[in-house]
């Protein structure tokens, strides 16, 4: 279903509780309720980013003291994709600090996809801009998903990024799908932007050819050294209203609580479940920040009585 931008603004002005319970009904609809799935991250490549966003501790044009690392090695990541396996997670997510990969880095991270596949997890990558040619070399090496976020609206895209555009982004997403991939793609919520930004973000992502399969919904993490480190707290409600719209606009997609849940309570997370969220990062670090341990996330489940593990796509029934 296409929505227009004001459509999904008038969502957000719904008062909380109606919005609330539409959400919950359309995700109890497409999803199973209970189930939350679990992926960890690891940072296969970090900091010296040459890209300027503005939320980023990974870029060279702030410092947030992030140290420069080179790709990871091969025995380091089957180490750390068999440890997240063991504690649950059943996707593991390869992030790293490029613009994009130059061919060297592709042929590697091809391998280390077969490496997290052998050992019978999910896989995602986040890479930066993709060709089409690398994107289907990625699809080869066996790569599930692929992590690449519009951020905001493309009206004020500019402020965050200037180093690639909007249009940069979607040509990504188009190779990533036409390579036979699914995609992950979401943004960040909290800075700055407007209502109506955030409603373009979650239309713009129910407009693409194909909507993702997977969308991450970032609170931004503010870090010292970059230009959003003193951005003003976000009201936690209009955080959960974000999950909460998207769920609605966006019936089938996977929403991952992403970034920002370290420092959320036990309390916004579980309202954020029922906003429609089914997914989050398992495992006590993001790329460069830190996530909730292990066995407190594993503790808010059970209080929940929610279960962690694999969730079947609404598509993979349909396959
Ligand atoms: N360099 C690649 C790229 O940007 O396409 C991949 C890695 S990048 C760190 C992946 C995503 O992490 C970004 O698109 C952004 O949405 C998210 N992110 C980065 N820093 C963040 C922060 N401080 N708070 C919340 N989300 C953040
Ligand atoms: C996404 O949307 N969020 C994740 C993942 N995709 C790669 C990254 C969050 C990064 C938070 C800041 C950091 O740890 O450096
Ligand atoms: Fe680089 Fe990605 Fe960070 Fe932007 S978000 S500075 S592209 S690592």
């Amino acid at each position: 279903m296409n929505w227009t931008v004001a459509e999904v603004e008038r969502l957000f002005a719904l008062p909380f509780l109606d919005l609330l319970f539409a959400a919950q009904q359309v995700h109890r609809e497409h999803h199973d309720a209970r189930a939350v799935q679990l992926s960890t991250l690891l940072s296969i490549k970090t900091g010296g980013c040459p890209e300027d966003c503005v939320y980023c501790p990974q870029s060279v044009r702030h410092d947030a003291g992030v140290e420069r690392e080179t790709l990871l090695p091969p025995d380091a990541l089957r180490e750390l994709a068999e440890a997240a396996k063991a504690a649950g997670a059943t996707r593991f997510c390869m992030g790293a600090a490029w613009r994009s990969p130059k061919q060297k880095d592709i042929e590697q991270v091809a391998s280390m996809i077969r490496e997290v596949r052998a050992l019978g997890l999910e896989t995602c990558a986040t890479l930066g801009m993709l060709t089409p040619g690398q994107a289907r070399q990625l699809k080869d090496a066996g790569l599930d998903y692929y992590n690449h976020n519009l951020d905001t609206s493309a009206d004020y895209y500019g402020e965050i990024i200037t180093t690639r555009s909007y249009q940069d982004r979607l040509d990504t997403l188009a190779a990533v799908r036409d390579a036979g991939l699914r995609v992950c793609c979401g943004g960040i919520v909290g800075m700055g932007e407007s209502v109506r930004d955030r409603a373009a973000l979650i239309a713009t992502l129910a407009s693409l050819p194909e909507p993702p399969e997977s969308v991450p919904i970032n609170r931004l993490v503010p870090v010292r050294g970059t230009p959003l480190a003193d951005a003003p707290p976000l009201d936690p409600f209009d955080f959960v209203r974000t999950i909460a719209v998207a769920r609605i606009v966006l019936p089938r997609a996977t929403l991952r609580l992403s970034a920002g849940r370290e420092t959320m309570s036990d309390e916004l997370q579980a309202l954020c479940f029922l906003a429609g969220a089914g997914s989050v990062f398992h495992g006590e670090r993001l790329l460069t920040t830190g996530n909730p341990d292990v066995a407190h996330d594993r503790r808010l489940l059970e209080r929940l009585g929610l279960i962690g593990g694999e969730v079947k796509l609404p598509h993979d029934a349909a396959a």
